[in-house]
């Protein structure tokens, strides 16, 4: 089945904030905002731009009739600053106009004094000051020095990994309507509803039922819209409650990219030992991660670091640690992967490095390692349907590893102005929101007196296709056509208290709810079903819109039935509540058994690398994913298709740099740079493991939304292996993105 959105968004039909009709005399708000990285005192003088014809008001931390405060994990985010400012962007004051360019013309004539603090842009600097976001936390497993004794090589070294800018092709953006007796109706594009409902709630100081969040969907999230889609919608609510008019702001991609913050840059230290068979014996690693100047999501990315640190691979003797410095930047956020592809770097680094050392091949270390059956994770959860080796042994059978290693030496023998490269990325990546109590949903499903279904649940489409696969769980308990459903939008009226569409269990989560919900409906439709036909209720089916008794299909139809129960007063609407089973985590000993499943793959990536220039090309990628028993592939194979390439784009072109005073450089599409057509792999092959699939997935369909980021880390490595080809005394520093640049001055380097 094709995403049901394809025809629309090809056509231009489909509806995202910026296409909802605006009501008459709406206004529109621009966010006046920090010109320096970090500064007390500041004084502005509204006064020219408050006398601009056409500009009704200019709203800063004043007129802010509850709290002043946006921080969804720790309350250290203000809305508008009050006398300090900590990142270059961040937000001061909403003018308000009759239009965005009046507003923009009034930005223009506000004077901005204060006085100037330094700049912090170095986590490494915060961390010797001790700045930091929240205590460092610790994840151990066994005992250091145990693996020690029984290492033959130990390696040490270090990695680093950059920021990203999500790119969203849907800037930040919202629409507040007010209504009556203060009430309110936002349209957001955010990927948490209810976040956006509570904070606006908060700053408002009224009640969350007086604010009804509505989201059609958006044109990308990416984890950048799970936190930093508040703002923008709380900026509006409040211009639209003091004003009593309907109020909209869409950020220009450059306000966007100036003010939000990205995936979180990270640098790791490590000590890796192996014994002489490759067995790791220990891995010791200290993670720095670069918060910016708030927490925003950061404790919780810290976490997913720390669960996803040991990799794909059993490690008997742990100790990881993360630092969450604070920085004069803005405050970085969930990326998909959330903290997780830094960890997986730092390993695949560490292990890269150990090979070098010992002269032999990567995979040699990474085979031996993957993860088996009952092996413990670094938190106490134990490993249960395990697909690591599987899925590198299909991955062997399909794209025959050694024969491409050998393909590969064979070339770089025989030639010298090109070198290739391959590597092999192993992935094993948890799914459930690691804060446990997160982990639940809800579905509203009404069947209309004339057969139709609507169905409303917390997951927000972003592209991803979730509304899709919620269609589908629908069609296949009900037993009807997928035209008969209709998918509404996500709206905290009809759906409240809602997780944020993240962690990749947008679908496990609502989907299980839907299911929950349609099932009880259809409990309710076999037994007038069975009242009708004079069978017991357990004899009734419902295949492709007939009713079958006794499995042979009768004449009465999915329409003919729901107006049958409607005339008898069955209730016809149903609200399915999902919570993911088994999952519970100990905070106070680090320990317990976070997921509900993981999952796996494995995937091959080669180059070609052009040995006078520098440059390279990405010749395939192949993968072979642990989708379970998926329910879409042609969606699914989009999620691989689309994480890989952002992956790639993180580990080989993106930079996101700041000037010592903290001012972002790469700050256009002109200065920075993203994959495209050019710049993918030439081929790539996704090829899904056979498996059973695993009872917590959505009808045994795994997540799917961010594991496969992690494929991108292959070709960072890939490209190691053909510079070393070409320049055996090459020493990696494992800093990333391996830009063209940065490629060719590792060909001479020594
Ligand atoms: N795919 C598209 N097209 N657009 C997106 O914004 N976000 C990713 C992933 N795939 C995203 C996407 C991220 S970060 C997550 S967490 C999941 O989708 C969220 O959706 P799911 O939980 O339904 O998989
Ligand atoms: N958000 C969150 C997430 O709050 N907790 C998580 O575990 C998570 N994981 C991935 C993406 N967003
Ligand atoms: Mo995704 S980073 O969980 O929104």
């Amino acid at each position: 089945m094709k995403n049901i959105d394809s025809k629309s968004h090809l056509r231009g039909e489909s509806i995202y904030l910026d296409d909802i009709p605006e009501l008459q005399g709406t206004l529109f708000g621009l966010v006046y905002n920090s010109p320096i990285a970090h500064a007390k005192n500041i004084k502005i003088n509204y006064k020219k731009a408050k006398e601009l014809s056409g500009v009704i008001k200019i709203l800063t931390y004043k007129d802010i009739p509850g709290k002043n405060q946006i921080g969804a994990i720790i309350p250290d985010e203000p809305l508008f600053a009050e006398s300090e400012v900590h990142f270059i962007g961040q937000p001061i004051a909403l003018i308000v106009a009759e239009s965005e360019r009046i507003a923009r013309n009034a930005k223009k004539l506000i004077e901005f004094s204060a006085d100037e603090l330094t700049a912090i842009t170095d986590p490494k600097i915060a961390k010797k000051n001790k700045s930091f976001i929240l205590p460092p936390r610790t994840f151990k497993l066994g005992k250091i020095e145990k693996g020690k004794e029984k290492s033959e090589y130990i390696i040490k070294g270090t990695s680093e990994t950059g920021g990203q800018e999500h790119l969203y092709l849907e800037t930040q953006g919202s629409y507040a309507v007010p209504k009556e007796n203060g009430a309110l109706t936002l349209y957001s594009s955010t990927q948490g509803a209810t976040s956006v409902q509570k904070i606006t709630s908060q700053i408002l100081g009224i009640s969350m039922n007086q604010i009804e969040v509505d989201v059609n969907r958006l044109g990308g999230g990416f984890g950048g819209k799970e936190d930093q889609a508040t703002p923008w919608a709380v900026m509006v609510s409040l211009a639209a409650f003091l004003l009593k008019k309907p109020v909209k702001m869409i950020l220009s991609r450059h306000d966007d990219m100036r003010m939000t913050g990205k995936r979180h840059p990270y640098s790791a230290e490590y000590t890796l030992g192996l014994s002489k068979d490759l067995k790791i014996q220990f891995y010791e690693v200290e993670f720095i991660q670069d918060a910016g100047a708030s927490s925003d999501l950061s404790p919780a990315i810290m976490e997913r670091t720390l669960f996803h640190a040991a990799g794909s691979y059993f490690i008997p003797n742990t100790k990881i640690k993360v630092f969450s410095c604070r920085t004069n930047t803005p405050p970085n956020t969930a990326f998909r992967g959330f903290g997780a592809p830094q960890a997986f770097f730092a390993l695949e680094s560490a292990i890269q490095q150990a090979a070098d050392e010992i002269g032999i091949n990567a995979y040699e270390i990474q085979y031996t390692n993957l993860l088996q059956e009952n092996d413990e994770f670094p938190y106490g959860q134990i490993a249960t349907q395990v697909e690591a080796k599987h899925s590198w042994k299909v991955a062997n059978k399909f794209f025959s590893i050694k024969k491409q290693f050998e393909k590969v030496r064979k070339f770089n023998n025989e030639n010298t102005k090109l070198k290739k490269g391959i590597a092999i990325t192993p992935l094993c990546f948890g799914i459930s929101f690691t804060n446990t109590m997160m982990n639940h949903a809800r579905a509203l499903v009404h069947i209309y007196q004339d057969g139709s279904v609507g169905i409303s649940t917390g997951a927000i489409e972003m592209g991803q296709g979730v509304n899709t696969k919620m269609k589908q769980v629908a069609t296949h308990i009900f037993g009807i056509s997928i035209d008969k459903i209709k998918i509404e939008t996500t709206n905290t009226t009809r759906v409240a208290n809602t997780s944020p569409t993240a962690a990749s269990s947008g679908a496990d989560l609502n989907g299980n709810a839907v299911k929950i919900a349609c099932t009880d409906l259809l409990k309710r439709l076999k037994q007038t079903a069975s009242e009708i036909l004079e069978v017991k209720s357990n004899k009734i089916k419902i295949i492709d819109g007939f009713v079958y008794k006794n499995n042979i299909k009768t004449e009465i139809t999915w329409n003919k039935l729901i107006n049958t129960a409607f005339i008898n007063k069955v209730k016809l609407s149903e609200k399915g509540h999902y919570l993911t089973p088994e999952i519970w985590f100990d905070k106070t000993k680090e320990k317990g058994h976070p997921f509900a499943y993981h999952v796996y793959g494995t995937a091959i990536s080669t180059v070609t690398l052009d040995t006078i220039r520098g440059i390279y090309d990405i010749d395939s990628v192949e993968i072979v994913h642990d989708f379970g028993q998926s329910m879409n592939l042609l969606i699914d194979k989009g999620q691989i298709e689309g994480a890989l390439i952002q992956g790639i784009g993180w580990l080989t072109m993106e930079e996101i740099r700041f000037d010592k005073g903290g001012r972002l450089l790469a700050n256009s599409l002109s200065s920075y740079k993203v994959p495209d057509i050019n710049s993918v792999p030439k081929y790539v092959k996704v090829k899904a493991l056979k498996t059973k699939g695993h009872k917590h997935a959505i009808l045994k369909s795994k997540a799917v939304g961010e594991p496969p980021f992690i494929y991108g880390l292959g070709v960072y490595f890939a490209v190691l292996d053909a510079i070393k080809a070409y320049n055996p005394n090459f020493k990696p520093d494992f800093v990333a993105p391996m830009t063209h640049e940065k490629a060719f001055m590792s060909l001479s380097r020594k």
